[in-house]
Formats: C-alpha cells, sequence, structure tokens
C-alpha cells in the first residue's frame, strides 16, 4: 500500500482528525484516485476498526472516535467523489432501517448517487417502515435504498418491503438494500431489486435498474 494512504488508515484507526485531514490532502496531492483513497485508506481502517471492537481491544468510544475521523474525511474527500453531471438520474429516498444507528456507509452510498446525479432525500437514522411508506407516498421516489450494519436490525427491511407492498407502492419503486450483514442471498429472500456490497457499485446498480 501506497506509504500516505497507510499513514491516513492508521489516522481514522486511531480517530486523529488532524493526521487524517493531512494524509488525506497528501494523497489528494499525490494525485492517487479518491476511490482508492476511500477504500483503501478510510474503509478498511473502520473494518479494522470492527475486528478490534470484537476482538475486545477497542470499545464503543473509540468505534464512535474513529467514526467521528471518518465522517470528518469523508467531507473533505466528497468534492472528489462527484461528477460534473447534473442531469437528474432519478430520485432516491435513503435511510438506515428502525433501531439502527449506523450511517457511514448510508451517507457514502448517498453522497456517490448525489455525485452521479441523484436527488437524494436522506430520512437520517433509525427510520421505522412506516416513515419509509409516508415519504414514498408523497415524494413518489424511483429508488428506495435502506441500509442496515447490524444482524438484529436487518429484519427490518423486510418489515419495511412489505409495509411498502401493502401501501401498494411496490410496483412502482426500486427497492435496494446493503450493509456489512447484508447478502445477496439475504437480499433476494426478502425480495429486494437490488443488493451491493460497496457505493461505487450502487451507483452502476441503480442506473441499471432504472435504465439511465
Ligand atoms: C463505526 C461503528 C459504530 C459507530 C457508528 C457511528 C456512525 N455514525 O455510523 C457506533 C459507535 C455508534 C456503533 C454502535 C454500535 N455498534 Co457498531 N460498528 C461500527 C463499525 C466499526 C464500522 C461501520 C462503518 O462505518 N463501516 C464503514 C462503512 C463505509 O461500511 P458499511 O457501513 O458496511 O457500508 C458500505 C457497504 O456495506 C455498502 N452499503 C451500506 N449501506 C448500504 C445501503 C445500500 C442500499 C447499498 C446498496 C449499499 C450499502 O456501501 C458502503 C460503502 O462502501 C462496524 C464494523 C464493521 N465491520 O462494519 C461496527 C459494527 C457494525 N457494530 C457493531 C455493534 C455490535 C454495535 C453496537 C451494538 C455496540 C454496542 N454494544 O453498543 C452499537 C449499536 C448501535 C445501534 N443501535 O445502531 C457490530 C455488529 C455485529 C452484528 N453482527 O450485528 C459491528 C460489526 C462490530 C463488530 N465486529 O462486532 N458502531
Amino acid at each position: 500500500m501506497e506509504e500516505v494512504l497507510k499513514k491516513l488508515f492508521d489516522a481514522v484507526l486511531e480517530g486523529d482528525f488532524e493526521d487524517v485531514k493531512t494524509n488525506l490532502q497528501a494523497a489528494l496531492d499525490a494525485k492517487l484516485d479518491p476511490i482508492v483513497i476511500l477504500n483503501d485508506g478510510m474503509i478498511a481502517a473502520m473494518r479494522e476498526v470492527g475486528c478490534r471492537f470484537e476482538e475486545g481491544e477497542y470499545y464503543v468510544p473509540e468505534m464512535l472516535i474513529a467514526a467521528r475521523a471518518m465522517q470528518s474525511g469523508m467531507a473533505i474527500l466528497k468534492p472528489h467523489l462527484q461528477q460534473t453531471d447534473r442531469k437528474s438520474s432519478g430520485k432516491v429516498v435513503i435511510g438506515t432501517v428502525k433501531g439502527d444507528l449506523h450511517d457511514i456507509g448510508k451517507n457514502l452510498v448517498a453522497l456517490m448517487l448525489e455525485g452521479a446525479g441523484f436527488e437524494i432525500i436522506d430520512l437520517g437514522v433509525d427510520v421505522p417502515a412506516e416513515e419509509f411508506v409516508k415519504v414514498a407516498t408523497n415524494v413518489k421516489p424511483d429508488i428506495i435504498a435502506m441500509s442496515a450494519l447490524l444482524t438484529t436490525t436487518m429484519s427490518s427491511m423486510k418489515t419495511t418491503l412489505d409495509a411498502l407492498t401493502a401501501a401498494g407502492l411496490r410496483n412502482n419503486i426500486k427497492v435496494i438494500v446493503g450493509g456489512a450483514p447484508v447478502t445477496e442471498a439475504y437480499a433476494q429472500q426478502i425480495e429486494a431489486d437490488g443488493f451491493s456490497t460497496d457505493a461505487s457499485r450502487a451507483v452502476n446498480m441503480a442506473k441499471s435498474l432504472l435504465g439511465v
């Protein structure tokens, strides 16, 4: 790995925002691909934070500090991830499902979709099925995107899909799902229209679902 990416990785892992800022800028100055910076420097570090948490080496405060450093880095990277194409590709309602407060992955998916010309309505975290239904009824999105990071909250995706069907909205809206514990098999089981393991693939999937 490039030295500067290793430094960025360590800075996110330690939650050191000043170091995140310095190394992120250095990586951009070195003309590294922003997607590579994001994936190899920053997301990889969050994965390592998760491993350390699992091993009892990190606790919730360390996870939170790393998450804050990650979010601040994302804000710096944002303009570099966005394309200039401003033509609307479609309307997306996105949220992290009920009971779940993880929003970094959801924010990244929103950011990349926005960069690809989608209009984003972000409902935030801990979004109950009724809220997805209410907003979908009002704004008539092309896509609903749901994120879940806990095995215990994945079932809220199914609850939301069922609620959309019951409200008669399911035929007109594509539903895509993702988040660390979500798999292709699970997405198929709950009859979502799409699943992806990362934000870049989510963009391609969303475009192909809408044929844009
Ligand atoms: C940071 C973090 C936190 C932070 C979250 C801060 C925030 N603002 O998000 C805080 C400290 C709040 C937190 C709390 C908790 N956490 Co936590 N957390 C993490 C950690 C370390 C990183 C998550 C992350 O941001 N990853 C980086 C992003 C970029 O990746 P991502 O979310 O997977 O998203 C990518 C893809 O999945 C995909 N994607 C995501 N969403 C979507 C949606 C769509 C539509 C699509 C197409 C794609 C897609 O694209 C994204 C970009 O590439 C993970 C470890 C891990 N391996 O995931 C644990 C982890 C998820 N947490 C865990 C746990 C247990 C908890 C707590 C229960 C801890 C506790 N005892 O309190 C609480 C639960 C709080 C709650 N109710 O939600 C466990 C979950 C275990 C499980 N099997 O369910 C994990 C896996 C850690 C572990 N290894 O044990 N956590």
